[in-house]
């Protein structure tokens, strides 16, 4: 009897498991077809690829007893994919869904926006009388949404389908089906695991029913809630921690400038000059940047290219800690590769990806090895041959789940007289620009190894050649403007985002809430990050919120 989690060895259902821990919720996971018989209520936290899931499901021999349990009117709460199979099929795969609701999912239009469709966008659940209602929510709230492929709201070309419609959300100009409610079935596209505190109010309010009214839809016919506002989708603000072991082996919180992390400034006291610098806890300050209202979390294991993250148990430790007091979604990258632990066992990207995901991370951002994916692709002549860590983790969890993080350093040029390779991409310094570019031009160099190592391979080649292979999401970074305070590289996210189809995050030199204003006003990128300046208290994620609020930029706060 009683509440189950199914889960067919997908990405990360831990959150979902933290968040129930967190309402006190308690529950059983599905380890069976028997299980199926004694479950009452059952949620099924779909994380990754459509095919994935339903040949997950058939192998253990679960796909027919969810599909009994469901049709039987036992309570079902189906998250994201565990939404999407319940449909007849998708574009993202050959194999059939469920059929329980007679539609197709199909994949975003990337003309106009960028796919996936990443970030917090409106799903009206809300209810004015919210005393009575399963949603639990009075007032609209933002939801956290990971998708490349979506149930389209269309009641002319799937009238039996949009019959199943609750609410629905836009996206560019389109309208899907952001959660689905009849008799005993109810699905969310987006996680409310991953929402913060209105995710989590869904949840309790689901499972706070008595499990008769929990199989029993709120009155229908309702009418469909259409998005009540046009694109939703808010600009993220993202916390970003660089993790490593200080000199005496604790893992902290540091922080580089232009990816130098040893404090050799005129303010180092004898007891820090030449240390590295220790910023904080780790889960401490993830907890701190949760609270504050960071849209999303990022991990960032910095020395991990020196030896196997399976072997570095305290930075998995850490991200199970973070996991369990963080509900939103937590990327964590640094060291995701094929690697050799020292006793000689192979461990392949995918694995090291799924270790972190069993500890609670909903992406993983790969570094160095995009940069030889990318350059193995190009001496292919532009095609990859499925072996990269890129290609490997999008196939099993979703490209949704790959970001990359790219780590970029200017390499300053004539204009008048150069004549390398990378001259459509150069940009010129402006006669009123900083003194140091002006008359010049730059073009931005690849790098591996935390900057260590300049590689023969631009930006643009890099964000064009991760996005063939699969990348869900780039993390741009900028090794000049790390740690400065002197605003985003403005022409660097432009030229990026101008040219990725991929959503694409700023990141490197926030020094104050003006300068995220100055990002999303000057580019199309949906997310920036900062790091030093939350990690120095120079200015808190809520004042940056509220600064966007005021100048107009769609902000959850
Ligand atoms: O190559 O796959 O093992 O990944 C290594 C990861 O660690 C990459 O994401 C790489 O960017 C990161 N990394 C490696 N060395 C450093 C370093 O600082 N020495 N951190 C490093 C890079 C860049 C941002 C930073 C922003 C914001 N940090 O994450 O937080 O620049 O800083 P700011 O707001 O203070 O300006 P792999």
């Amino acid at each position: 009897m009683g509440l189950f989690l199914l889960d067919y060895g997908a990405g990360n259902v831990q959150s979902l498991a933290n968040s129930l821990d967190k309402l006190g919720h308690r529950f059983t996971w599905i380890s069976s077809a028997e299980d199926f018989n004694t479950a009452t209520s059952l949620v099924f936290p779909g994380v990754g690829a459509f095919g994935h899931a339903i040949e997950g499901l058939t192998s253990r021999g679960l796909l027919e007893p969810l599909r009994e349990y469901i049709r039987s009117g036992k309570p079902y709460y189906g998250i994201c994919i565990g939404m999407q199979v319940l449909f007849q099929c998708s574009a993202e795969s050959d194999v059939k869904g469920l059929g329980i609701i007679p539609g197709p999912i199909t994949r975003f239009d990337d003309a106009d926006k960028a796919v996936p469709h990443i970030g917090w966008n409106t799903a009206d659940l809300f209810d004015a009388d919210a005393s009575n209602s399963s949603e639990g929510t009075d007032r609209p709230e933002h939801y956290y949404f990971v998708h490349s492929f979506r149930a389209t709201y269309d009641p002319i070309a799937y009238p039996d389908a949009a019959s199943w419609a609750h609410t629905t959300t836009q996206y560019g100009q389109e309208v899907f089906m952001a959660s689905v409610r009849k008799g005993n079935v109810f699905g969310t596209q987006f996680h409310p695991e991953k929402s913060g505190d209105a995710g989590l109010k869904l949840l309790d309010a689901w499972l706070s029913q008595p499990e008769s009214q929990r199989a029993v839809a709120p009155p229908t016919p309702r009418q469909v809630r259409l998005p009540q506002r046009a694109g939703g989708l808010t600009k993220r603000i993202i916390a970003c921690m660089d993790v490593r072991a200080n000199d005496q082996g604790d893992l902290v919180v540091t922080k580089g400038d232009q990816y130098d992390v040893r404090d050799n400034s005129a303010t180092a006291t004898a007891e820090t000059a030449g240390a590295v610098r220790n910023l904080g806890k780790p889960v401490s300050l993830a907890a701190r940047y949760y609270e504050s209202g960071a849209d999303e979390l990022c991990l960032l294991n910095i020395t991990s290219f020196r030896h196997s993250p399976l072997q570095d148990q305290p930075m998995l430790a850490v991200v199970r800690a973070a996991a369990g007091c963080v509900f939103v979604p937590l990327t964590i990258g640094g060291g995701i590769k094929d690697s050799v632990d020292p006793d000689g066992t192979k461990r392949s990207a995918l694995e090291v990806a799924g270790a972190y995901f069993r500890a609670g991370a909903d992406k993983v951002s790969i570094g160095s090895e995009a940069v030889y994916a990318v350059e193995k692709l190009r001496a292919r002549g532009g095609s990859g041959d499925g072996t990269s860590a890129i290609e490997t983790i999008a196939r099993a969890y979703g490209r949704q789940a790959v970001v990359v993080s790219i780590d970029p350093r200017r390499v300053y040029v004539d204009p008048e007289t150069y004549e390398g390779p990378y001259a459509a991409e150069l940009v010129r310094g402006r006669a009123d620009g900083p003194a140091h570019e002006r008359g010049r031009a730059w073009w931005y160099q690849c790098t591996v190894s935390g900057g260590r190592e300049a590689r023969p391979l631009s930006v643009l080649q890099l964000a064009q050649g991760v996005e063939t292979l699969g990348a869900g999401e780039i993390l741009l970074n900028s090794i000049d403007r790390d740690g400065t305070g002197l605003g985003f590289d403005l022409d660097l996210v432009r030229l990026v985002k101008d040219n990725v189809r991929v959503p694409v995050v700023a990141s490197s030199g926030a020094g104050g809430k003006e300068h995220f204003v100055e990002v999303f006003g000057a580019t199309k990128v949906e997310a920036a990050l900062a790091a030093g300046i939350f990690h120095r208290e120079e200015v808190s994620i809520q004042e940056v919120k509220e600064e966007m609020k005021a100048k107009g930029i769609a902000t959850r706060i």
